[in-house]
């Protein structure tokens, strides 16, 4: 296996750092310490073509200027809280509303926007990058010194792990995730419509105009909801149900799944070959089909535009705090958060 690092530029003081790690079967994966942003992914289709599956930039200018979270870490809650406020232990915290009146994605200033501290760790058949941060008691609102670690781990079965782990001086929320725009067909030949996902999942969220949960767990059954066969973006997109319509003609839901680490998560381009299987220890993922991508700038020369890409957000529930019936993204003191999902690359044949 290779690692490469380089310095980018400089930003609030702090060097801006790119690694690219190359694993003995060619895959790449390059990723910046802004952000703990993954940029690309370099993996073969049914042909062994290496192509990028990824949306990200080449430059830190870019992703400040337009990035909707392209390969970031999410903290410290993904998803969005409703008008940004919570109680634990009777205390009410008022945390950055950064969408309409809402939270989302850990505010302003949240972990995709940080210049983490990195370090590389190699070993005979893989390649980890370690990202640390600490974020300070009352940092976008929350409560709580949270030490964080994200570590990165490319293999050589063309399997990358991600591991976020956060540990509290106080009671506090952690809901971490990864926010990849994935599209198989490679280099963005073709937006995601016919990728086909399969996800072991019964149940997926109700949500509200604005996109919050409403508490209410609805059935899959004999909706496009239902995934667990497998099924076509295409199908939420020209879809009449109202849950479709919200979200913008698509899918913006969390998804409650049935089993862990057991490849619940499937996503395909038959086109391509290309396969990637997700496993995770939590209890959601959220399928973000691309909706609000707007066509205001381009992705490396491809011109940004809705369905471009999609998010599987494997995560706790989004305001969780605010519904004590979903599972609790409550961290107690000293008791470590430790959130964990692999991504598999393989092909279809
Ligand atoms: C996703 C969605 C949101 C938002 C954002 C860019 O996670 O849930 O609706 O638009 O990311």
């Amino acid at each position: 296996m290779k690692v490469t690092q380089s310095v980018l530029s400089e930003l609030d003081g702090k060097q801006v750092i790119e690694h690219r790690i190359i694993n003995n079967a060619g895959m790449e994966v390059t990723c910046l310490n802004y952000g703990c942003t993954i940029t690309r992914i370099l993996v073969p289709d049914q042909n062994g073509k290496m192509e990028n599956i990824v949306l990200g930039f080449d430059t830190v200018q870019e992703y400040q200027k337009h990035s909707p979270y392209f390969g970031a870490v999410i903290g410290r809650h993904a998803g969005r809280i409703k008008n940004g406020v919570f109680k634990i232990d009777g205390e009410e915290y008022c945390l950055a509303q950064n969408n309409l009146n809402n939270h989302l994605h850990g505010g302003i200033n949240g972990f995709d926007k940080i210049i983490w501290d990195v370090s590389v760790i190699e070993d005979d058949e893989s390649v980890s990058l370690n990202y640390c941060y600490l974020s300070n008691h009352l940092e976008e609102g929350y409560p709580g010194n949270v030490k964080l670690n994200v570590t990165y781990t490319v293999t050589n079965n063309n399997e990358i792990s991600l591991i976020y782990e956060g540990e509290s001086d106080q009671r506090t929320i952690l809901n971490l995730t990864n926010h990849t725009y994935f599209n198989l067909s490679g280099e963005l030949k073709r937006s995601v419509e016919t990728h086909k996902l399969t996800l072991k999942s019964n149940e997926f969220l109700e949500l509200d105009e604005n996109l919050i949960p409403t508490g209410r767990a609805i059935n899959v059954d004999e909706t496009v909801f239902d995934f667990r066969n497998g099924r076509v973006i295409q199908d939420g997109i020209t879809s009449i149900h109202s849950q479709n319509l919200l979200a913008g003609r698509g899918y913006d839901h969390p998804f409650l799944l049935q089993e862990n680490n057991a490849e619940e998560i499937i996503l395909e381009d038959n086109d391509s070959g290309r396969k990637l299987i997700i496993e995770t220890n939590q209890p959601s993922v959220v399928l973000y089909s691309g909706t609000q991508l707007d066509n205001e700038f381009q992705i490396r020369g491809i011109q940004s535009r809705k369905y471009l890409g999609l998010c599987l957000e494997t995560q706790g529930v989004p305001d969780a705090i605010n519904h004590p019936q979903f599972p609790t993204t409550i961290v107690e003191k000293d008791k470590p958060y430790k959130s964990v999902t692999k991504w598999s690359f393989k092909t279809t044949n």
